[in-house]
């Protein structure tokens, strides 16, 4: 039914409350056992695996998640076989029709745990990363593995030979130097035709010594770049008093996480012992002899097609004095400060039971344990451990995922389309099994360890992705709340999470409103905009600090909406307060033109779809003056009305998000769609044919099981680097079709 490849079926996933593991051939559902699988696959194996994971990105360089999603599938998919409610319109009924097949597929699609597992991949830096902290500490990943990873990384090869920041971007040198060299480290030899080509590339575009600084980390640690041309990390920062507004505690929690081990690494000079390849890399990626170039000149070198921000005068300032610093540093400070960096590694390793916060942190944690305690530690076996939790397999190859997963933010919104109208009621044993798992992942326990590193507390809070990663998101929170208050309304379940733990995630959320009124991400914003100054990346921007953001904003006004709705005599006027200043903050981020930008979604439609479903929720009920309300909802839905396209979609590009610009896509896109109907859904928009003609653009685009294509990427961080969220094509399109019904449609 399905197309299913041979050896596609060799790979299963296999889950266990949410952690998301990748076996070749397993013998058992047993997790523990099919880490570090064992090399036993066939050459006939590995060549069935060139062919059945062949993709042409030239076409969509998205995969579809077909590995997952068609051997998940194939064998007990069935049409939904229960009573369809009916109306007395037929094109009321297609309707009807689509969004029951659009739930019905989708569910087949939940695992046992109750989580929608995805894939979570589209950076392409962070692959390189695992595969440096493998080859640097001597632990390859199995064959299996490592096949499909040559095959990923050819697959996202450009047509100019070069790879970009992420799997649409336009080559940079940053992507093509770090996936050259995980190829070479995979054991592709030099003289691969792909490898000329991409070798001829890095070489045009001046050599690795323009690579930004997050690669001339990576190559320094691999001992292809002298740390001399490395600007200083000062690791001593890490010892400031902490009531200077520099002091790293203030920093956006991703971006602490992850300067902590690149200063350990630059403390302690971490390199690769050199040998043959290493040897030959540093021919390979240079235009000078390696040993001739002069290192400290290339500290801010970075190659023009990679630049997204540029340093500012004040941190150029600041690395002159870090930089000369390092002459004459003292000895004692200098291990003071690592000691005291390393401490700090290992509470984030186990407050996180070694996921750690994201994919970059745990490739460079890996190697500070890694050389700390050596090889054989148990911690740095419980590092390795993780490394499968960020691997996935998809019809490209295998990838590094972005995070551990996105298990429980599409869990929460799958649930929360799912019973938009009470058709999702049809689907009770899914709606069940996600309940269960959103039970689970509500975090119960603060770490021991919380107040001495800097953590928000967070028990009540929900994650992104697991319990065991252990960092609480201000969103997330929301959503599994009004997930959670969905399922208690439906009366599907008897209710778990009791109104001590519904209170505490109320409690959760209001601590984490900053004094803009806005919300942030997982923590408060702890230090002025102009810290921003000091971001030294290159190739993100606002990146230093954790800024409120419409789309976080517009999630948790929601959630203290219904919950004002279900227990209005709970902390009221608290609520009725964070409810109004939130309002004021969105209503501030909106754009002359009525839109909103997203920074965690493409773009302008995502955004703008939070911005109006808040405010149309709390129009009528006395937080604000209304007819500023009504307004601002007109002003947006013309936005969105000017923005359908002639076949009645909705569709932008990625540039969106890095040119903050609206950047239509030439083809309309079913998850932009579906946001910008979502919206006008909720601002209950006077022109019907505007809404009509979207829904069918969402019914013409459905499969016959009741999938939806996947099309461009829809995930974004830090304005520069997107991200797959393969869950959201179901996602939307279903929850538009339910609201769709709900408002419109009469039945019988
Ligand atoms: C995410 C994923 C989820 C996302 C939302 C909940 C959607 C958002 O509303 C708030 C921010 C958050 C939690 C978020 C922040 C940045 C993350 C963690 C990611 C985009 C997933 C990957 C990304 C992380 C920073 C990637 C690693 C790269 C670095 C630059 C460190």
């Amino acid at each position: 039914m399905l197309h299913v490849k041979p050896s596609w079926k060799n790979w299963h996933l296999l889950t266990e409350k949410g952690r998301q593991i990748w076996a070749f051939k397993p013998r058992s559902k047993d997790i523990e056992e099919h880490l570090h699988n064992v090399d036993d696959i066939s050459d006939e194996d590995i060549a069935r695996f060139a062919e059945d994971f062949q993709f042409d990105k030239s076409g969509n360089p998205n995969s579809g998640d077909q590995v997952f999603r068609n051997t998940a599938i194939n064998a007990k998919f069935r049409e939904f076989s229960g009573p369809i409610p009916q109306s007395s319109n037929p094109e009321e009924q297609k309707v009807i029709d689509a969004l029951i097949k659009g739930i019905n597929y989708y569910s087949y699609l939940q695992s046992e745990d109750g989580h929608w597992p995805g894939d979570y991949g589209g950076p392409l830096f962070l692959l390189p990363g695992l595969l440096i902290a493998s080859y640097i500490s001597g632990t390859p990943f199995p064959r299996a593995h490592r096949e499909m990873m040559k095959l990923y990384l050819f697959n996202h090869q450009n047509q100019d030979a070069g790879w970009g920041m992420h799997i649409e971007g336009q080559s940079t040198l940053f992507g093509t130097v770090m996936q050259y060299v995980s190829l070479r480290l995979l054991g592709v030899d030099k003289d691969h035709q792909q490898l000329i080509k991409a070798r001829a590339w890095i070489k045009n575009n001046g050599g690795a010594t323009g690579i930004p600084s997050w690669g001339k980390f990576y190559l320094a640690v691999l001992n292809c770049y002298d740390w001399q041309g490395f600007n200083s990390l000062f690791p001593e920062m890490w010892l400031f008093p902490k009531w200077l507004p520099v002091h790293p505690w203030r920093y956006w929690c991703h971006t602490r996480m992850v300067y902590l081990p690149m200063a350990y690494c630059y403390a302690q000079r971490i390199k690769a012992p050199e040998n043959e390849l290493i040897l030959s890399l540093r021919e390979e990626l240079y235009n000078q002899d390696f040993a001739a170039i002069d290192w400290p000149k290339q500290r801010d070198a970075v190659c023009e097609k990679d630049r997204y921000t540029t340093l500012s005068p004040i941190l150029k300032w600041m690395n002159f004095f870090t930089n000369s610093y390092e002459q004459f540093k003292c000895a004692w400070l200098r291990k003071k400060s690592t000691d005291y960096i390393l401490k700090y590694l290992n509470a984030e390793d186990e407050q996180t039971n070694y996921i750690n916060i994201g994919p970059v942190n745990q490739a460079i944690n890996s190697i500070c344990i890694w050389h700390a305690y050596g090889k054989d530690s148990t911690q740095f076996k419980k590092h390795t451990a993780r490394w499968y939790d960020y691997l996935w397999v998809a019809e490209d190859g295998m990838k590094m995922n972005g995070y551990n997963g996105s298990q429980l933010w599409d869990t929460a919104f799958a649930t929360r389309a799912m019973l938009e109208s009470d058709l999702g009621k049809l689907f009770p044993a899914t709606i069940a099994n996600s309940y269960r798992f959103i039970d689970q992942s509500q975090i119960k326990a603060e770490h021991p360890t919380h107040a001495e590193f800097f953590r928000h507390p967070m028990i009540g809070s929900w994650p992104f992705s697991t319990p065991d990663n252990g960092w609480p998101v201000a969103d997330c929170t929301a959503e599994g709340l009004s997930a959670a208050l969905a399922v208690h309304h439906s009366g599907l379940v008897h209710p778990a999470i009791d109104v001590m733990r519904i209170k505490k995630a109320v409690d959760i959320i209001l601590s984490y409103q900053n004094s803009d009124g806005g919300w942030a991400t997982y923590e408060l914003t702890r230090a002025p905009k102009w810290l921003e100054k000091l971001n030294p990346s290159e190739v993100f921007a606002d990146i230093m600090i954790d800024y409120s953001w419409t789309e976080c904003t517009a999630a948790c006004v929601i959630s203290l909406l219904e919950i004002q709705e279900t227990y209005p005599d709970f902390k009221n006027s608290e609520i009725r307060k964070a409810i109004g200043a939130g309002l004021d903050f969105i209503l501030k981020q909106q754009k002359a033109d009525g839109s909103w930008y997203g920074g965690w979604a493409v773009c302008f439609t995502y955004a703008t779809w939070f911005g109006v479903e808040a405010i149309s929720k709390a129009r009528g009920k006395g937080y604000h003056d209304d007819a500023i309300l009504t307004d601002r909802i007109n002003i947006a839905s013309g936005f969105l009305a000017g923005k359908q396209k002639a076949d009645g979609g909705w569709g932008e590009t990625f540039e969106s998000c890095s040119k903050l610009v609206y950047t239509e896509a030439a083809k309309s896109q079913v998850v932009n769609t579906a946001w910008a109907l979502l919206a006008l859904m909720a601002a209950d928009f006077g022109d019907r044919k505007v809404i009509e003609s979207g829904i069918t653009l969402l019914l013409n685009r459905q499969t016959h099981t009741g999938d939806w294509p996947q099309e461009s990427i829809s995930g974004v961080f830090n304005y520069n680097c997107m991200i797959t969220y393969a869950n959201y094509r179901n996602i939307f399109p279903v929850w538009a079709l339910n609201r769709y019904c709900k408002q419109y449609v009469q039945r019988k």
